[in-house]
Order: structure tokens, then C-alpha cells, then sequence
């Protein structure tokens, strides 16, 4: 894949600022493989949260981070064994020239049916205006956030961007289908019948799009040609910004995120490379961190990511 030497020189020179901030022993350096299970990480927020961020980055409630580069509409998370759905959760991602987003979501909670897409909430068909309380579901907006609770054990957040994170209560553990797994604490989303399936293959049992509804989807180049960068995200996502982090949340699986991104970085095989492709994951682990309890530290310099607002604030992780 072709890399602009600017993009390579001004990687470099990020890298080289963490890495002299980071002379201490990195406990992370060897870890440069998703490990069987996560282990030694905060269950309480590990074992219940799927998120998806970025251009194409989605991460299981198990802990599988895959890639999945598509404009159609899929089912993130769902109650499935039980014979009342309480919940289902559909969204569909956007993209306009370079720009990705989160498009729309659609969540079934109990009884209500609420659409989220940006600048609009509608609940049961009708639009709403936040704070929204009812019928066990809480809505609300944080400068940065909208926040969703229910009642019946699910919070979720949007950044009305590119991030969104959804937590269960451990009551529906091995209950769940969707792009978000099973919930049973293995890692089995991968297999059909025993053969391994890419992203693609798996995202077709769950994909919702309407007989009518045109969209695209893709399996993205395999990341291993890219693995030269590795180091550089870890030196970022292990640097002393986020120390209070790494007891908590399964470092390795952002770094290889961040090695997908800056793998598949500028738009339909453009050497023109975007900086933002670097933050994507930095920032989500800065999110995931604040949500499972930590202090990610202020990581935005002047030559990382200054330009995106600080996004490291402190959540109300309570169900
Ligand atoms: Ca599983």
C-alpha cells in the first residue's frame, strides 16, 4: 500500500514524543497479539460493553475487534433466547466523501421504538426533546454525548459521530445475537460450523436492509502487510496519558484497531492520507477508559489529533 513519506515522517516524529514519555517499561510491549481471552482487565467493564468506532471498527462483547467496512443497515445487539425481545438495536453507518459516521440507530427497548440520527431523537414516531424519561428509558444529552438508559438493564452512547457503545446487564449473557457476538464469553462469532468466516460472512446473518435499500459493503485487505506500524500505535496507546487505563481495558485489541486504521487510511486507495485516521482509535480508547472507571490524561498535542475537541470526560457509567 502505498504511504506518502509526509504521512510516514509525521507518524515518525508523534512516535518519537511518546516513546521518549514513555521510557519507562512498557508491561504491554509483548502483548502485540489478541490474546485467547482477555484476562487481568476490568470484567465489569470488558465483559459487558460493544462498541463500534471509527471508519469500520467494531468489538464484540467477547472481545473480538474486527473490521467491517459497509453502508448497510444491521442488527449491533439483540435479546434472542428469550421469547419477549426486550431489546434490539439496528444501525447503519454513512459516508460522505472522506467523512464516516453513524448514520442512524434504531433501539427497541420494551415497548418503545427510538430512531437517533443527527440533530433528531424520535420516540414512537414522534419527535422529542431531551432530557426524555419514559417508560423505563432515560434519554438524555451530555456536551458530548447522548446517553440512553433502560430500565431493563441496557446503557448505550452515541458521540452523534462515529462511536457508539452499548452495555448489558450480565443477565443476558449468552442471550444476544448481532454484529456484537453472543455474550457468552468465548470467542466463537468467527465460526460457521466449525470454518473460520471473514467479517463479511458473519455481518450477513445480521444484516436488516429492505428489499428496496441499495448499500455497500466490502471485506477490507488483510492488515498484516501493515504490521511495520504496530509499534507506533502501541507506543501511543500504552504512553503514560493513558497508564490508568491499561489495567483496564484490553490494550491490545485497540492497537490492532489502530493498525487497521492507519492500514486502510485516505479514501478508495488515495495516497492523499487523512491524519484523523490515527485518532480514531486513540480516541475511543480514551472514551472506553473513562467509561470503565480511568483517567486518561490529556493526549491531544499539538501534534496528535489537536484539532478534535477533548472527548475524555468523565461519564456516568451507572446502569
Ligand atoms: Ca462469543
Amino acid at each position: 500500500m502505498a504511504m506518502a513519506k509526509e504521512w510516514l515522517l509525521w507518524l515518525s516524529v508523534v512516535a518519537a514524543w511518546y516513546s521518549d514519555a514513555t521510557s519507562a517499561v512498557d508491561p504491554f510491549s509483548s502483548r502485540s497479539q489478541i490474546p485467547e481471552r482477555i484476562t487481568g482487565v476490568s470484567p465489569i467493564h470488558n465483559g459487558h460493553v460493544c462498541s463500534t468506532w471509527g471508519k469500520f471498527n467494531y468489538k464484540t462483547f467477547d472481545g473480538d475487534v474486527f473490521q467491517l467496512h459497509s453502508t448497510c443497515n444491521y442488527v449491533l445487539t439483540s435479546s434472542c433466547r428469550s421469547y419477549y425481545n426486550d431489546f434490539n438495536i439496528q444501525i447503519r453507518r454513512g459516508e460522505d466523501g472522506d467523512h464516516y459516521t453513524i448514520k442512524n440507530i434504531i433501539m427497541k427497548l420494551e415497548g418503545s421504538v427510538v430512531e437517533f440520527s443527527v440533530g433528531s431523537v424520535v420516540v414512537n414516531g414522534r419527535l422529542v426533546i431531551l432530557p426524555y424519561s419514559q417508560a423505563g428509558v432515560l434519554i438524555e444529552r451530555s456536551p458530548t454525548y447522548i446517553k440512553i438508559k433502560a430500565k431493563l438493564g441496557l446503557f448505550a452512547i452515541w458521540n452523534e459521530e462515529d462511536s457508539f457503545l452499548v452495555e448489558l446487564d450480565p443477565k443476558y449473557k449468552n442471550q444476544t445475537c448481532g454484529l456484537c457476538g453472543d455474550f457468552n464469553e468465548v470467542y466463537n462469532e468467527f465460526f460457521s460450523h466449525g470454518v473460520k468466516i471473514s467479517p463479511v460472512d458473519f455481518a450477513n446473518f445480521w444484516k436488516m436492509n429492505g428489499p428496496t435499500e441499495s448499500c455497500s459493503d466490502y471485506t477490507l485487505e488483510s492488515t498484516q502487510s501493515c504490521n511495520y506500524m504496530r509499534p507506533l500505535c502501541e507506543q501511543i496507546l500504552t504512553g503514560p496519558a493513558f497508564s490508568s487505563c491499561h489495567s483496564l481495558l484490553d490494550v491490545a485489541s485497540f492497537t490492532s484497531a489502530c493498525v487497521a486504521d492507519l492500514c486502510h487510511c485516505g479514501a478508495g486507495g488515495s495516497e492523499q492520507l487523512d491524519p484523523a485516521c490515527l485518532c480514531n482509535t486513540v480516541s475511543e480508547l480514551s472514551r472506553q477508559c473513562s467509561h470503565a472507571g480511568g483517567q486518561p490524561q490529556n493526549w491531544r498535542t499539538k501534534e496528535l489529533c489537536c484539532e478534535f475537541i477533548q472527548y475524555n470526560l468523565l461519564m456516568d457509567n451507572s446502569m
